[in-house]
């Protein structure tokens, strides 16, 4: 038995923290609380959270224990099954707000008030490693949002990329075991680079666009505040009068989207396992809401039928130029979950919950998914009842007669469960306003067949190849190389490099130097051969950048003597543009600056590598420098931030380091000393990268 040997003043409200000796001589802190006591799930007060229950202070555990049995089941219970794809993501709160009443397209009621805000929670997901693994590899992001509208929740289940590898749900099993850890050998964790994927995806034509995009730099996005969402499929939107409008959806982050360079999201992936989940996390703490615009390409069946491919075709773009974006409202994630269990990993989206207004169109693919998000909910969460859990539940009022089930929480009343019925005057009924699918004429032969305006697998790819700067032209010639280099089988190498000639020769060409098997392409026959549509700037993120440095974290290396004022004046100027500020030292506990004051570190050097940065400072004293230069890993620190072409903000002590790093000057390489130095860094790091240096650091491959 435990008895009390001290109490400590009491805490918030009731509860006085005591601390409590065991009968065998340990302590322990114990919470004495009127209205907090510790209980079990039957409610039962705990006296003892700290020893199972034994007969004899040496003895065997008895298994009258229902304390213990209750906490270790329960324990032993937690995890449920992760997601087969999209396993590892973060979530956030927030609202919807349309710019303007869209009743012309949709009776949708979320897109007619500007006035009136809609409650969203967001999971954005990588889509191949599991729940535990890293985020900076080389993946598609899943974009997710769930509307609580007042007609109930519309769930717009998106990804980062606007295309899909495969054209018809029925290969998407395939395409998932291919990309997965390898059946025998359980690896590669949460990479494609390897011989299953490029296999599947190298016999399977459709895929070739996707590719491109996936080998891009979107495929390493620098935060999930930074990049762009889309519905992928072709939706309608449905009118008051019924008629409908083909819609695809677009989400663009208003701080503009960039990427990682390779190199840095593979050192991330050391440095920070965590980095777009910590990012997203801290933003929102700190109250830089991560916002996104929601646009739509909106266009009506007969310009679908001029523009050449199949809008049903889940693996093709629609150019911007030829249907332009209109922007039509605003997403704001302003709010962490509080548990992540309870809202980030429950959370069940399905493509097929939508509300009056919004209708789906006949994409094969989206078709598939219809069928896939509630079964798969079945297993995740174990029956049927899963809307019935918070982060799921509509906010706007939900009866049916539906019943019973696994985990069923709502106490239903009354003997009515069935409709029509005569004996419950005020039970639900069907309203004739309610959700109608749009009456789409449908009626042709039953058969397995793909139609053949979805025959075209390479344009699309070119466009997205030819639209790219020269800069992500070499990004996507590195992926392909470093992918393929990781597969063993030769003959698979081949083949892909037969379908990036089908593409464009340059992309085969560089692909084909870069590993150095020039001219090993496989020749292989197109169903279509590629044509050359206009160049399309909107594919590009390193076109339409925008000068920012807004959400963006800049780091500060200081030693002990730093310019404090300089320091200050790097920080003031930074925040003014809404970027973030951290500082990197070589102790944590305190850095003794210039003019005597001292400054904590956000991280130690080791602890903070600048490729957490997406610009640098350095800013140590003379004799700082000293020791810096005799360190690999401050070295190292100045080096990376080089070679990933960041913006280098310095001061003259700082030049034995650089040299010692190979920093060598250019625009990016910015003097702080003297009039206008920080206005200049900032100007610079609105830059985010020095495409130029590039050249000289690195050749594909
Ligand atoms: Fe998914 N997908 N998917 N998918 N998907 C799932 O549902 C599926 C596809 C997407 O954060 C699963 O609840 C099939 C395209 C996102 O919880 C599963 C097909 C797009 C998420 C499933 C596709 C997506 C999922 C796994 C081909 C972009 C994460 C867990 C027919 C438009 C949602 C779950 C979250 C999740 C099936 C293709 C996006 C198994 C069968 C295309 C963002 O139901």
């Amino acid at each position: 038995m435990a008895k009390t040997t001290r109490t400590a003043k009491p805490a918030a409200g009731k509860t006085r923290i005591k601390t409590v000796a065991g009968k065998g001589g340990e302590t322990h802190q114990q919470t004495d609380s009127d209205d907090r006591a510790l209980t079990t799930n039957q409610g039962v007060p705990i006296s003892d959270n700290q020893n199972s229950l034994k007969s004899g202070a040496r003895g065997p555990t008895l298994l009258e224990d229902f304390v213990l049995r209750e906490k270790i089941t329960h324990f032993d219970h937690e995890r449920i099954p992760e997601r087969i794809v999209h396993a590892r993501g973060s979530g956030a709160h927030g609202y919807f707000r349309p710019y303007k009443d869209m009743s012309a397209l949709t009776r949708a009621a979320f897109l007619r008030n500007p006035r009136e805000k809609t409650r969203v929670f967001v999971r954005f997901s990588t889509v191949a490693g599991g729940a535990g693994s890293a985020d900076t590899v080389r993946d598609v992001r899943g974009f997710a949002v769930k509307f609580y509208t007042s007609e109930g929740n519309f769930d717009l289940v998106g990804n980062n990329i606007p295309v899909f590898f495969i054209q018809d749900a029925m290969k998407f099993p395939d395409l998932v075991h291919s990309v997965k850890m390898e059946a025998d050998r359980a690896f590669p964790q949460a990479a494609s680079a390897h011989d299953t994927f490029w296999d599947f995806v190298s016999l399977v034509p459709e895929s070739t666009h996707m590719l491109m995009w996936a080998m891009s730099d979107r495929g390493i996005p620098r935060s999930y505040r930074m990049m762009e969402g889309f519905g992928v499929h072709t939706f309608r939107f449905v009118n008051e009068k019924g008629n409908s409008t083909f819609v695809k959806f677009h989400w663009r982050p208003t701080i503009g989207s960039t990427s990682l360079i390779w190199d840095e999201a593979v050192k991330l992936a050391g440095a920070d396992y965590d980095f777009h989940r910590r990012d997203l996390w801290n933003a929102i703490e700190a109250g830089d809401y991560p916002e996104f615009e929601l646009g739509i390409q909106a266009f009506d069946e007969k310009t679908a039928n001029k523009l050449g491919f199949d809008v049903l075709d889940p693996t093709k773009v629609i150019p911007e130029e030829i249907i332009p974006l209109q922007m039509i409202g605003k997403l704001v994630l302003d709010r962490n979950p509080d548990n992540f269990f309870a809202e980030t990993e429950q959370v069940a989206f399905h493509p097929g919950h939508v509300v009056p207004g919004i209708d789906f169109t006949n994409d094969p693919l989206l078709q598939g998914r219809l069928f896939s998000y509630i079964d798969t909910q079945l297993s995740r969460l174990g029956g049927p009842n899963f809307h019935e859990i918070e982060i799921n539940k509509p906010v706007c009022p939900m009866r049916n007669f539906q019943r019973d089930g696994l985990m069923r929480m709502a106490v239903a009343k009354g003997r009515v469960n069935y409709e029509p019925n005569s004996l419950g005057a005020d039970t639900p009924r069907e309203t004739p306003t309610g959700f109608a699918s749009f009456p789409e004429p449908s009626d042709g032969p039953k058969l397995r067949q793909r139609p053949e305006s979805f025959a075209d697998h390479y344009s699309h790819a070119r466009l997205f190849w030819l639209s790219m700067t020269r800069p992500e032209q070499q990004h996507i010639v590195s992926a392909f190389a470093f992918e393929l280099a990781k597969v063993e089988t030769i003959a698979i190498r081949r083949r892909v490099l037969g379908r990036l000639k089908l593409v464009h020769a340059d992309l085969c060409n560089g692909v084909e130097a870069a590993l150095g098997m020039e001219g090993e392409a496989e020749t292989l026959q197109p169903a279509v051969a590629a044509k050359t549509m206009k160049i399309s700037k909107a594919l590009s993120l390193i076109a339409k950048a925008q000068p920012t440095i807004k959400g963006r974290k800049i780091g500060v290396l200081v030693t002990d003597g730093a310019d404090a004022k300089l320091l200050k004046a790097v920080q003031d100027a930074a925040h003014g543009e809404g970027a973030m500020v951290e500082i990197v030292a070589p102790k944590i506990g305190g850095t003794k600056l210039g003019n005597g004051s001292t400054v904590v570190a956000n991280h130690t050097i080791s602890g903070g590598p600048s490729v957490l940065f997406d610009a640098v400072v350095l800013l140590p004293s003379a004799d700082g420098v000293k020791k810096l230069v005799r360190e690999a890993g401050a070295v190292a620190w100045v080096h990376d931030a080089f070679s990933h072409l960041k913006v280098i903000g310095n001061v003259a002590a700082a030049k034995p380091l650089m040299d010692k790093a190979g920093v060598e000057p250019d625009d990016g390489i910015v003097a702080l000393e003297g009039a206008g130095g920080t206005k200049a860094f900032i100007a610079a790091a609105k830059q985010h990268r020095i495409w130029d240096r590039e050249p000289k650091l690195r050749s594909p491959g």
